[in-house]
């Protein structure tokens, strides 16, 4: 298959899954073109069937504003045109699915034809997508799709209810190389972050508010007070100067490291002993699959789709949003309790490889892909 893939090039979850898809679809001997703004970021290197179409928006006196969308439309034409492509595939319904909506409007004018599929992620639904002036445009494009895909259950049926789409969804959960994500002995970061021995606790994000990563710190504060312990965070966005003030307010400015933005987080992941997740909505939590990959239990919320991923008592534990007291007592009691934190440990990593292995779930795109395009 020819398949066009747009998405966020971004540090956001929505961007590594469209990239990591194309990556491992290129890899099966499809042919994959990325159309976004800028090479997404894990796209770092050259790989065979994989390339690149950068959308240049226009400048001209005349526009104050950036026509993304349509320099977007355009550059999908093109390429559906002279790459002939069987298939788009969009990640985050806005604006792509309307993009993509327009291209195929166009392409059909000219007597030809292209499907395409638009993959919901989180924000596109919750957040943005339930904005009045995006509203109608998210439910249109949802509608108009030819195959639409959800990361959670839950994000299947916020969909369903929040935009009164009556409208299939195939459930297409978030997905983990589990060879580059795993558990390893040799852990040489460690010694830079935790030089007495201390217990690692990890958190990573894009630092927006609906990622509460103030209450990471605070979580901190109180664990700091039973046991030795460090916070590492990893990820920039606009919360940062918030958590830094936070950190120094607390006085725990030695005790938490802000890493910025890392591209081989698996590397840093395997130091950790758990990952914090106190997210105030969330689709899936690919990072926290990230962390149980490599073997690192999960302390989150019980928001949105997460309780489809950590299984309370058993690869972590599961607070309401904003009980900083109970997450600070989960982390105590299994970072205190080496028996239950070693099961903890390898039930996390049993999940990850049992239900969320890309092997597992790349089948499931390209299914989806032959039943698209044959309906
Ligand atoms: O929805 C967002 O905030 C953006 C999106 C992204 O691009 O980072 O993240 C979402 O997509 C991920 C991949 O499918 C999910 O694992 C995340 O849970 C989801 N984030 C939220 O729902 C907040």
């Amino acid at each position: 298959m020819k398949i066009g893939i747009t998405c966020y090039p971004t540090y956001g979850g929505s961007g590594v899954v469209a990239t990591e898809l194309g990556l491992a679809l290129a890899s099966m001997g499809h042919e994959v073109h990325f159309i976004s703004y800028a090479i997404p970021h894990r796209l770092t290197r050259f790989v065979n069937n994989v390339f690149f179409h950068e959308v240049e928006t226009s400048t001209y006196p005349l526009f104050e504003h950036s026509l993304y969308d349509l320099s977007l439309t355009s550059k999908m034409l093109e390429v559906i045109e002279y790459e002939d492509l069987d298939l788009m595939h969009v990640h985050y319904a806005i604006p792509h699915a309307v993009s993509a909506y327009l291209a195929k409007q166009v392409w059909e004018k000219a007597g030809r034809k292209i499907k395409f599929i638009t993959t919901l992620h989180g924000t596109d639904i919750t957040l943005m997508g339930l904005e009045p002036t995006f509203m109608p445009l998210v439910k249109f494009s949802i509608e108009e799709s030819d195959g639409v895909t959800a990361v959670s259950r839950f994000l299947k049926e916020k969909t369903l209810t929040n935009f009164n789409v009556n409208k299939e969804i195939e459930v297409i959960y978030n997905f983990i190389d589990i060879e580059k994500y795993k558990p390893v002995e040799e852990k040489p970061f460690l010694k830079h972050i935790a030089s007495c021995g201390e217990k690692v606790l990890i958190h990573t994000s894009n630092f927006r508010v609906v990622k509460r990563v103030t209450d990471t710190i605070k979580i901190l504060e109180k664990v700091k007070k039973e046991i030795p312990v460090k916070l590492v965070l990893i990820g920039d966005g606009p919360d940062r100067s918030e958590c830094e003030r936070l950190a120094r307010d607390l006085d725990l400015q030695k005790d938490v490291l802000f890493l910025g933005k890392q591209d081989a987080i698996e590397e840093i992941l395997t130091s950790a002993d758990l990952f914090l997740m106190p997210s105030q909505s969330e689709s899936f939590g690919l990072s926290a699959l990230e962390a149980m990959a490599c073997g690192v239990p999960v302390i989150s919320t019980s928001v949105g789709g997460l309780p489809e991923l950590v299984i309370h008592n058993q690869t972590g534990y599961i607070a309401e949003i904003g009980d900083i007291d109970r997450m600070a007592k989960y982390t105590i009691d299994l970072l205190t309790n080496e028996k239950k934190y070693k099961s903890f440990a390898k039930n996390s990593r049993e999940r990850a490889v049992t239900n969320f292995d890309k092997n597992l779930i790349l089948p499931q795109y390209v299914e989806y892909y032959e039943k698209v395009l044959n309906s």
